[in-house]
């Protein structure tokens, strides 16, 4: 039997939260390392041996070390068992592809930062929304609605007829966009997209690995 591998990071975050569904999903047992980034003073310093950008997560399997989740993700689906999170044929693996870099560059810093940290998180702690940058994440987030609508097709999954590393990536910012009342608001408008969030909001992965 291989090794569990080893993730380092936080509950709370939307990138340990991809690494981990990737785990849950492929049926692997991991261990978790609590690592805060936010924490007053920043993560440990030997973090940084882990991850010299003092992001989360770092991962390590079997003396193998590696950090960014794009990396880990496709390490874990291509090294152990359980169902491929990748599709195999040339044009689904690009849309996946094109799905990962959507919620890397467009869907994380937008939906996530721009909506959910100024309308849920900032008010919660007491802390003066930038308003001008909600209404312009807010406009942003509609065109990265329309553009994962357009580009998904009839199956249930982003990319077709099996979960894979796309759905994965986009779950958990949606969770966090989805607590501003705009961002449920704004889903309902894109039919495919709602019923993809439900669908994906079900799975006892998302369940496991709920930080709120
Ligand atoms: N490109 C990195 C992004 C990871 C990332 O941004 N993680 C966030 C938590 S969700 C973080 O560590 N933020 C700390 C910071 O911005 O200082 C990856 O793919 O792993």
């Amino acid at each position: 039997m291989t090794e569990q591998p080893h993730l380092f990071g936080a509950d709370y975050s939307v990138y340990v939260r991809i690494a981990r569904l990737c785990l849950i999903e492929k049926g692997v047992g991991y261990h978790l390392t609590p690592i805060d980034v936010f924490a007053e003073g920043g993560p440990p310093a030997d973090y940084l041996a882990r991850h010299p950008f003092g992001r989360i997560p770092a991962f390590e399997h079997g003396g193998f070390s590696l950090y960014e989740t794009g990396a880990i993700t496709r390490y874990i689906d291509e090294t152990f068992e359980g169902p491929k999170l990748q599709p195999l044929d040339a044009e689904h693996r690009a849309r996946c592809n094109q799905f990962i870099s959507i919620a890397d560059n467009y869907a994380y810093p937008q939906l996530v930062w721009g909506v959910y940290a100024e309308r849920v998180s900032k008010p919660d702690r007491g802390v003066t929304t930038d308003k001008e940058k909600l209404a312009t994440s807010l406009a942003n987030a509609r065109t990265c609605l329309a553009a994962m609508s357009d580009l998904m097709g009839d199956g249930p999954w982003l990319v077709g007829e099996k979960l894979t590393l796309a759905d994965i990536y986009a779950a958990p910012m949606f969770d966090y966009f989805l607590m501003a009342p705009e961002g449920s608001e704004l889903i309902q408008h894109y039919a495919k997209l709602n019923a993809w969030w439900l669908r994906m909001a079900a799975r006892p992965s998302m369940a496991a690995t709920r930080p709120f």
